[in-house]
């Protein structure tokens, strides 16, 4: 292994999350990018079963220029679209996941969260594995960015550690699931990760996350993947892909 692939997996251990940086070239960011329209315009019975609209365009009170700036996240594409299928078993991915979780690996869930300007609001702070619970919580979660991301436009943020504390209560439901107590953004604990275009944050399940609005004009799309071990038990849902 490299130096700096043992020193992406310490800081994994430690920390609960690591950037790696261009794991994904601009080929590569494009068709995903080129994916997503194709998905958006198809108005297949699969597209729409993965659509979910903003809730302020959803119920009017929000109108977009087009019907891509107020989609909110395309959801278990891996499940329903052939290229989603195909690029989660992309080494880049996968072979990260066999790394850090030390064995075969399946996908758990898939999303593209859209995050558009304008219209989006807070992902609400949370861990991954309060909804999948899964036991014992070997998953890892892929967050690539297919916009350079900041601050501004809504990156991650991140509780370095926090993947040592178990799960915490949360409260809420749906999407606004999340942390009972959450932390404060721009506090001591909390770290904003900005990634360029094709960078990838690997952060563990059990990692306190979040992201606030989009406030600038520009989008902010990420592509995510969770895989788990093989071994790891969910009552709560089954793997889109088995074994990856
Ligand atoms: O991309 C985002 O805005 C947050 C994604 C996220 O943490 C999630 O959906 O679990």
């Amino acid at each position: 292994m490299t130096d700096l692939a043992t020193h992406t997996l310490d800081h994994y251990a430690e920390h609960g999350f690591a950037v790696v940086r261009g794991l994904f070239d601009a080929e590569e960011v494009e068709a995903v990018r080129t994916a997503i329209g194709r998905i958006v315009d198809a108005g297949t019975e699969s597209s729409e079963a993965m659509i979910q609209m903003e809730p302020s365009v959803l119920d009017g009170t929000a109108t977009v220029a087009t019907r891509e700036l107020g989609v909110r996240k395309l959801f278990r594409m891996a499940m329903h679209d052939p290229f989603f299928r195909e690029f989660a078993r992309h080494d880049a991915m996968a072979g990260w996941a066999r790394r850090v979780l030390g064995g075969p690996v399946m996908l758990m869930q898939s999303m593209l969260l859209m995050k558009p300007p304008v219209v989006s609001g807070e992902k609400v702070w949370h861990q991954d594995n309060a909804y999948f619970r899964l036991v014992p919580n070997d998953v890892i979660g892929f967050w690539v960015a297919c916009d350079d991301t900041n601050v501004d436009n809504g990156c991650m943020h991140v509780v370095p550690g926090s993947h040592r504390s178990g799960i915490l209560p949360h409260t809420g439901e749906g999407d606004l699931y999340g942390l009972a107590t959450p932390p404060e953004y721009g506090s001591a604990a909390v770290l904003p990760v900005p990634l360029r275009a094709g960078d990838a944050l690997l952060f563990h399940g059990e990692l306190c996350h979040g992201t606030p609005p989009n406030q600038t004009d520009s989008r902010r799309r990420a592509l995510q993947y969770h895989y788990a071990a093989l071994g790891a038990h969910s009552g709560a849902r089954d793997a889109e892909i088995p074994e990856v």
